[in-house]
């Protein structure tokens, strides 16, 4: 790389020695783009600054959560009145009533929700309250699709598992992986017959409704469809994981605007505001099956902290008012279309998949609807790819197989700076 690593390369050398592959979750070590990671000293709008003073745009955002931008003084201010009182209590406080109210008046389908603190922990929640209230054991999984790092979900999963080429994991007994059942994505044919196969076993299906951990790839409604009828007819529950999607695509679930109310919810990311979060919503019916109404364990030390919770209401508040959805969409769908004009001049083949601010530039020919069309990417490719554009300061996601997002605070400035970038390949 051409810019200052000095600090960067030191900050790393250290780190390795005291955290596993110097990092503290595996696609931050770059690895599968053959680059050294760099070490981020402060962030504000879409851009971050490295402990070199190297300064990027920003098109990961922490993977998604900050869609305001990094530290927007209207989260901030919250967050730090709420701080100065205490930092975290472990007994109720008003604010986490206020975040889950808001969750449920966004989400149709979500009656009562349970906070917890990350993606993970909302898809383990998920996932035990499923089993425990259907008395079944069988999770219908999708093939790329990521729910966290949670045993039963690690099995052929996309994200950091994908990228290190490892989806399925050791130390997952296979007693575990045997009661998850892996279907393709996009693939309503195959999902009815794992239902005609395995009938009154599965307890939930769990699906990222948009995937965005083999890259972003966008669902055929009818596929979406077929899991709500086939979950309705058996008796089990339809588990969407809008980690990403939440409060992304719009206001709420993204499965508002496909017209399929899920059984169970999972969030993260926004609703935190840029600080640790997850939860679990749903019919009253189901979540109160969760202790200490019903039996079905869970519990967290940290679940609901006010200061998370602060960020969360701050930021959804903001979303609520300012609503930038539409917009964030156009201008995502436009600079998309002005990325594939740069990437055909410099004859670098790709297909881009999107939806709203969310999108992957895969490259390859496309078109990229499930987990094999995803892996026929070139990495290689896209690993030279990713540290042209950093060494034009533009950060993208560390791999081929995550999503990319736009913030509201990215400017015509930033993006036509990355299609300048895109132009001076290679
Ligand atoms: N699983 C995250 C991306 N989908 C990566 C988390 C991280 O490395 O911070």
């Amino acid at each position: 790389m051409t810019r200052p690593q000095k600090n960067n390369t030191r900050l790393f050398k250290q780190a390795e020695k005291y955290i596993p592959g110097g990092v503290n979750s595996p696609v931050r070590a770059f690895k599968s783009v053959g680059a050294r990671p760099i070490f981020i000293d402060r962030a504000k709008g879409a851009h971050l600054w490295d402990a070199d003073g190297n300064q990027y745009i920003d098109f990961c955002l922490s993977w998604g959560p900050m869609i305001l931008g990094h530290a927007h003084k209207d989260v901030l201010d919250p967050v730090k009145k709420v701080m100065a009182k205490g930092t975290s209590y472990g007994i109720p406080t008003a604010l986490e009533t206020e975040l889950a109210r808001r969750i449920c008046q966004a989400i149709k389908s979500v009656d009562k929700v349970r906070l917890v603190s990350s993606g993970t922990e909302a898809v383990m929640t998920a996932i035990r309250l499923a089993r425990g209230f259907t008395g079944r054991d069988k999770i219908i999984k999708f093939v790329g699709c990521y729910h966290g790092h949670v045993d039963h979900m690690l099995v052929q999963a996309g994200s950091g598992a994908l990228t290190l080429g490892a989806p399925s994991s050791p130390g997952v007994p296979k007693d575990f992986a045997k009661h998850t059942i892996l279907v393709p994505y996009n693939d309503a044919e195959a999902v009815t017959k794992a239902f005609d196969k395995h009938q009154d076993k599965i307890a939930a299906v769990i699906v990222e409704p948009v995937a965005g951990n083999m890259g972003v790839i966008v669902p055929d409604r009818a596929f979406l469809k077929t899991l709500r009828t086939q979950c309705t007819k058996n008796k089990s529950l339809l588990i969407f994981d809008e980690v990403i999607t939440g409060f992304r695509l719009g206001y709420g679930g993204v499965q508002k605007g496909f017209g399929i109310d899920a059984d169970l919810t999972c969030l993260g990311k926004i609703i935190g505001g840029g600080f640790p979060i997850g939860a679990c919503g749903g019919k009253a019916a189901i979540m109160d099956h969760l202790a200490p109404t019903g039996q079905v364990y869970q519990a967290g030390t940290l679940s609901g902290n006010p200061v998370c919770v602060a960020a969360g209401i701050a930021t959804l508040d903001l979303l609520k008012q300012l609503n930038p959805y539409r917009q964030l969409a156009a201008t995502t769908a436009q600079f998309c279309q002005a990325m594939s004009n740069a990437l055909n001049e410099v004859g670098l083949c790709h297909t881009i998949n999107q939806m709203g601010s969310m999108f992957t530039v895969f490259f390859g020919t496309g078109p990229v609807r499930d987990y094999t069309t995803a892996t026929t990417s070139d990495t290689a490719a896209y690993a030279a790819f990713f540290k042209h554009m950093l060494d034009h300061g533009v950060y993208l996601p560390p791999s081929q197989y995550e999503a990319w997002f736009l913030s509201c605070a990215h400017s015509a400035r930033d993006l036509n700076h990355t299609i300048q970038a895109i132009r001076q390949w290679p």
